[in-house]
């Protein structure tokens, strides 16, 4: 499986779907999931820290964890994987880009409005009327080993802001996930890159993609349970891979 081929499936492509997750961040500096957590949190499992009982059980705890991902997440930089990604954007319109990610790099790469299945970093929200809370001031500004925070009060109703991210047990936005099962339903390929695939019903996506006849390429350095719908395997890190793919779009995009 070489990236000839799947650049030969690209160069076919008119509507592509690109399925991403915390691997193509990884290369900006920015843990994944599977990363064991560090500093105050090390104790903890990422999955049992992103839950609503978490926060109920310890709002400062949680809090304190978000904004400690929100600093580190602040003085990231894309990488050559999330700007490889606007690329193919910019050289097939029908492109679109549906991420689990929280961070905005893929927005920082040039990405035109990606859909965040799970949420996005900059978008606090009251954890009771719901109503948008102030972001916070600036880039967070958290100590590398971290710190507990309290949460701001909500201005309307004064409960606590949490993060405006989805966690587990707790639906998915249904416009964006309506929209992400759509053009998968809909796309003629989808390439995944950087997910374990384990997380549902964010993993559903790659393989509606298959079901509906769409050649699906992975970009992964490990193996995962979306490796029997792929039709092309490529074991590399996404900021390395990806490069390579666009060299074999037409020159405006590529160069
Ligand atoms: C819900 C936001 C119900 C928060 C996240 C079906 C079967 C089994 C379980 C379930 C099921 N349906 C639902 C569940 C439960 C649960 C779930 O899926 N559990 C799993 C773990 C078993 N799902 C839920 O709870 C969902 N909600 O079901 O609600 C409901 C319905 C209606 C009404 C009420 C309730 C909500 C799930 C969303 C949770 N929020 N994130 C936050 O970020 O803090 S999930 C979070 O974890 C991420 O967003 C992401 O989705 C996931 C991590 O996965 P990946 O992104 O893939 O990252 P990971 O670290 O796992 O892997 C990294 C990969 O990159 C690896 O493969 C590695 O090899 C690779 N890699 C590393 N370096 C590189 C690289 N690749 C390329 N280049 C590199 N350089
Ligand atoms: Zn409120």
């Amino acid at each position: 499986m070489t990236v000839r081929e799947a650049a030969d499936l690209l160069l076919k492509a008119r509507k592509v779907v690109v399925f991403t997750g915390a691997g193509v961040s990884a290369e900006s500096g920015i843990p994944t999931f599977r990363d064991a957590l560090t500093g105050l949190w090390a104790r903890f499992d990422a999955q049992a820290l992103a839950t609503p009982e978490a926060f109920a059980a310890d709002p400062a705890l949680v809090y304190g964890w978000y904004e400690w991902r929100r600093t580190i997440v602040g003085r990231a930089r894309p990488n050559a994987g999330h700007t490889a990604i606007a690329k193919i954007e910019a050289a097939i319109p029908g492109t679109v880009v549906v991420t689990q990610n929280v961070d905005a790099l893929h927005e920082q790469a040039g990405s035109v409005s990606p859909i965040h299945l799970h949420g996005s970093l900059y978008a606090p929200r009251c954890s009771s009327c719901a109503k948008p809370a102030t972001p916070p001031e600036g880039p967070g500004d958290e100590p590398a080993d971290g710190r507990r925070l309290t949460p701001p009060a909500c201005e309307h109703c004064g409960a606590p802001v949490r993060p405006g991210v989805v966690w587990f047990g707790e639906a998915l936005p249904v416009d964006a996930l309506e929209a992400a099962v759509a053009a998968a339903a809909d796309c003629d390929l989808l390439i995944t890159v950087g997910t374990s695939g384990v997380v549902y019903p964010a993993a559903e996506i790659p393989q509606v993609a298959a079901r509906f006849g769409a050649p699906v390429i992975q970009v992964n350095p490990m193996p995962t349970p979306l490796d029997d719908i792929c039709t092309v395997n490529l074991r590399g890190p996404a900021a390395e891979v990806l490069p390579e793919l666009v060299l074999s779009l037409p020159s405006t995009a590529a160069r």
